[in-house]
């Protein structure tokens, strides 16, 4: 079995592969990680971590396919694209509301807070043994899909898995300490320069901030440093939609948006081709980063423009 879950992976990405591979290897199965672009290396503290570093050959013995926390198939890892493409029975697992049901077998529940939350309740129900290593990854989905436990699918839900998991093992002051805890000054001296990015827009409304390419070069930092990044717009008095921007390698431009109110940001990134959650969401459009920045900004004065 292959399992994958959506490139440039968050945490509950990350923990639901490492979670999934734990347990069905736990059950007998033979499991293969398909290795995603951009994965952090502060998820390294997960057991099962080595799984995500194996070089991919292209494989064409795999009974199935599991997809996790993917949207889109256009979202998978290359290798896991080839297997869908190529006919192998795919189940499609997630949460996201606009995932359009890709695979021969798909369970969405967009109430769901994290895939995790949906993978844990699949084991508890086939009596599935869900080791302490297995918790901890499973909770790192549900911890970091939920902002903390902040966000609106911060449910009664949601603690109750954290409750049954910290039983079962997990160390929130841990998992927070190796998750907040183990970042490089480089990571800040980053985070400092897309902070002094930030400004308003949209009367005041819009907060957004960016990365270019050179202030990576100039920090020595990844894509994956500017991981959550965006949240800190959530925390900007006043603000109703906060946008971030990044440059990627080949000159276009990743947009992920966070909402502060009402604000349906899944639907604005949709209109740009994009999707994700109502709260958090995200598009990706042609470069260069100054023309996105002005169009991306214009769209969202329109949008709310709408919205009211
Ligand atoms: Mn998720």
């Amino acid at each position: 079995m292959a399992v994958a879950a959506h490139i440039n992976p968050d945490g509950d990405a990350v923990g639901s592969v490492l979670g999934v591979a734990e347990v069905l290897s736990g059950a007998g199965k033979n499991v293969i990680v398909v290795p995603p672009k951009n994965v952090s290396a502060k998820y390294g503290f997960l057991s099962g971590w080595g799984l995500f570093l194996k070089p991919w050959e292209s494989k064409k013995s795999v009974d199935l396919l599991i997809c996790l926390d993917a949207g889109e198939a256009d979202r998978l890892p290359k290798g896991a694209r080839e297997l869908l493409h190529a006919g192998t029975p795919t189940v499609n697992i997630d949460h996201h509301v606009s995932n359009d049901g890709f695979g021969t077998a798909s369970w969405i529940n967009a109430t769901a807070p994290s895939t995790t939350y949906m993978v844990y309740a699949l084991f508890k129900e086939g009596g599935y043994e869900i080791t302490a290593a297995a918790a901890e990854a499973l909770y790192v989905g549900l911890m970091t899909d939920t902002g903390g436990f902040s966000y609106t699918n911060a449910t009664a839900e949601a603690f109750a898995m954290a409750a049954e998991l910290v039983g079962m093992g997990v160390k929130p002051f841990e998992v927070a300490k190796n998750l907040f805890g183990g970042s490089e000054l480089s990571h800040y001296h980053l985070s400092g320069a897309i902070l002094g990015t930030m400004a308003r827009a949209g009367g005041g409304d819009i907060v957004y901030m960016y990365a270019n390419r050179e202030m990576l070069e100039a920090t020595g930092t990844d894509p994956a440093d500017t991981e959550g990044i965006i949240d800190v717009t959530k925390r900007v008095a006043g603000m109703r939609v906060g946008v971030f921007f990044r440059e990627t390698e080949d000159g276009d431009v990743r947009v992920s948006f966070r909402s502060g109110d009402s604000i349906n940001v899944r639907l604005l990134a949709e209109s740009l081709g994009g999707g994700g959650h109502n709260e958090a969401a995200g598009c990706k459009i042609n470069g260069p980063l100054d023309g996105a920045i002005r169009s991306v900004l214009a769209r969202c004065e329109e949008w709310l423009a709408e919205e009211g």
